[in-house]
């Protein structure tokens, strides 16, 4: 059974020394990892739910929302007060301001399938602070789907436009195509063999990234958790009905 006792252990011990460790290193190195995050019994509980999703998918590619997570154990961590409080921290820590109340944006990516070009190499910044991805899993032969990011591009954007401006310049057809040429040997570009049951957290906000694709016959399965939204707020933002 599935209990999440190793993440639960690491995450209660964790001085906020270590807190502050885990943002200087993200800041200076672009990502931080927490190896063995998940144990075996975690992780293979949550691969049969990815099978499972899969199955039921048709084997495309499915990305399941929080509510779809019932069952998962993605759900009992998304709860957990020990991992909530890990944003919370990090982000007063880290950024050194008052941090907003956790609600986690919430995705379980399943790639696989002829679907799995589309949605691979789409560099992006995301549309909040901290990023948290827990590889559930990773090919093991073929193409590994690794993750590539060049770190801490920009600052959090005071105005939302600023930070529209930011994404549409990464958005377009011939930013991804540099991009992309540069994602096969950019110094930049920082390449990471993703490990299943390791824990990743990065600056989303402030990071292009993306991942490489994987075999249409093959499974690279992602939970991510999404946190702070600095332009929650934004009249802008509201008005132009983006989520
Ligand atoms: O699955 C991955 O490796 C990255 C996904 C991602 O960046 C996102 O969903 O925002
Ligand atoms: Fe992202």
């Amino acid at each position: 059974m599935s209990s999440l006792v190793n993440a639960k252990s690491w995450l209660s011990n964790l001085s906020d020394g270590d807190v502050e460790g885990i943002a200087r290193r993200i800041d200076a190195e672009g990502i931080y990892c927490a190896p063995g995050f998940l144990s075996n019994d975690d992780l293979s509980h949550m691969r049969d739910f990815v099978a499972a999703a899969i199955e039921r998918g048709g084997h495309q590619t499915v990305s399941l929302k929080r509510d779809e997570l019932a069952g998962s154990s993605l759900d009992d961590l998304a709860n957990s007060a020990e991992f909530r409080q890990l944003f919370s921290r990090l982000y007063t820590i880290g950024l050194r301001r008052p941090a907003p109340d956790v609600h986690f944006y919430q995705i379980l990516r399943c790639l696989t399938g002829k679907s799995v070009s589309r949605h691979s190499l789409m560099f992006h910044y995301d549309s909040y602070v901290i990023t948290a991805l827990i590889p559930v899993e990773i090919p093991v032969e073929g193409k590994r789907g690794d993750f590539l990011i060049i770190p801490n591009t920009r600052g959090i954007r005071s105005n939302y436009l600023f930070n529209l401006a930011d994404k549409v310049i990464v958005d377009n057809a011939l930013t991804q195509r540099i991009l992309r040429t540069r994602a096969s040997g950019g110094k930049r570009i920082k390449r990471v063999a993703m490990v299943p049951g390791n824990l990743y957290l990065f600056w989303g906000y402030r990071s292009i990234h993306t991942n490489e694709p994987v075999d249409e016959g093959a499974v690279r399965a992602t939970a991510l958790f999404h946190y702070a939204d600095p332009h929650a707020d934004s009249y802008l933002k509201r008005q132009l009905g983006r989520s």
